[in-house]
Order: C-alpha cells, then structure tokens, then sequence
C-alpha cells in the first residue's frame, strides 16, 4: 500500500513532463499604432515574443511567420490561412512591409501562425483600427 501512494506522485509527473510544450507571448504592431490616422503606403512593423520567427515550411513547435488579414479578424488556432489579397503572407520570415491602402477606415490583423500557414489562434494576432486618409 505504501508503494502505492509513491506511485502517485510519481506518475502526475510523468504526465506533466510528457505534455506537449505550451507556448506564452504575443504578437504586435509596434507600427502603426491603434486608431492611428495614416496615409497610404503604409509601413507595418511585426513583432513577436515566446516565439521563433521561421521561413515557410516544414512546421516546427514555437516557430512560425507572420500574416496581415485586411478587414478580418484572429483566425480560429488550427484553420488554415489562405493567400490572396486580404491575407498576406510573410513567409520568408519578414517583419515589416508598407502595403498601398485606398482611403478609410480598416481593421488589421497580425495572425501568426506555423510553417504550413496553420494559424496559431487569437492568442498569437493582434488586431488594430487604422484610418487611412485622402492624401
Ligand atoms: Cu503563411
């Protein structure tokens, strides 16, 4: 009986030891800012932390690139991001592009997600308002 209750202890940690790495951080904008008035082209900078920035490619745990959605919002973690041109894609690792934007207002959203363009969920996007205006 006794070496029962060492066994306890013993398998909570091997079941702790043996779950899949869980990632924590963020992605962001640092440029532009939320509710920014800007003028088109507009310049955006992407950064993340917790996790490796990683061209294309085979998925790799706690890596990934990064995407601007136009006028969409997170994307749920496991659907698959599409290319076209309201989903961009920054697969060679990237962390910066100035994109040309017809005046008014946009949602924009920094979606990081995995080597096969797998989105890593709302946990890793950040959405921001932007005004582009009439020059
Ligand atoms: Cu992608």
């Amino acid at each position: 009986m006794k070496s029962m209750k060492m066994l306890i202890p013993l398998l909570a940690l091997v079941v702790f030891a043996c779950k899949k790495k869980e990632y924590t951080g963020k992605v962001w904008f640092s440029a532009p800012a939320d509710q920014a008035e800007v003028t088109s082209p507009v310049q955006f900078k992407m950064n993340v932390s917790g996790m490796e920035i990683k061209p294309a490619g085979k998925p790799e745990d706690g890596t990934g690139h990064f995407h601007i959605l136009v006028n969409q919002e997170a994307m749920a973690a496991g659907e698959v991001i599409i290319n076209d041109e309201l989903h961009k894609h920054y697969g060679k690792g990237q962390t910066e592009d100035t994109l040309e934007l017809k005046p008014g207002k946009y949602r924009i959203t920094l979606q990081f997600a995995d080597g096969a363009h797998v989105s890593y969920g709302p946990a890793w996007a950040h959405t921001i308002s932007v005004t582009v205006k009439a020059k």
